[in-house]
């Protein structure tokens, strides 16, 4: 199925979508920008599925570029799917690292069977993606992608000048 693509500008964490995606750190153990706010509004359901994530699975810590399901907590998702950007670097090309998180969060929440998901800009903040890019990278994969499941994917931009960049890539 060809996926429809919205770009919308908010916070993620008032999205109503099957999935939303956590712009998370290898310890899942939660962080600042959207990782603390999908934190502190889905409440501590969310991180207790971390923990027992980190215990069965990635004692070692989610790899960059993976992707792994929670319950949503309070959240008006039924999932959040946790993945790792990598960190912006101004000599080394690590976009395809970046396009992985989109594709495997993807391929994820299409094998849980959603329809609808909604990523912030992975890695475009703390992380210190440049804007323009990362919106590429991530429309690259999005438009690219051919879920079984999936009808709807929302790239949700914080603040007016993210939106405003992002949406010039979408052309
Ligand atoms: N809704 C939508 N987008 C948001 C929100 C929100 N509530 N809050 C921030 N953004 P970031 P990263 C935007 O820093 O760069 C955490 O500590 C933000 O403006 O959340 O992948 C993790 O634990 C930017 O455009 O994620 C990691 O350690 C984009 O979301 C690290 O930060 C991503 O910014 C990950 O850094």
């Amino acid at each position: 199925m060809v996926l429809q693509i919205e770009l919308v500008q908010g916070d993620i964490t008032a999205q109503e979508a099957d999935a939303i995606v956590n712009a998370a750190n290898s310890s899942l153990l939660g962080g600042g920008g959207v990782d603390g706010a999908i934190h502190r509004k889905g409440g501590p359901a969310i991180l207790a599925a971390c923990r027992s994530l980190r215990a069965s699975h990635y004692g070692r810590g989610l790899a960059t570029g993976q992707a792994v399901a929670t319950t949503a907590g309070n959240l008006r998702a039924r999932w959040v799917v946790h993945t790792v950007g990598p960190v912006w670097s101004g000599t080394e090309d690590r976009s395809e690292l970046l396009r992985s998180c989109y594709a495997t969060s993807l391929r994820v929440a299409d094998e849980l069977g959603a329809q609808t998901i909604a990523f912030p800009l992975i890695s475009a903040g703390i992380y210190g993606w440049p804007v323009a890019d990362a919106a590429r990278q991530a429309l690259t994969v999005l438009r690219a992608s051919t879920p079984e499941h999936l009808v709807e994917a929302r790239l949700v931009l914080f603040g007016a000048e993210t939106y405003r960049i992002a949406a010039e890539q979408a052309g």
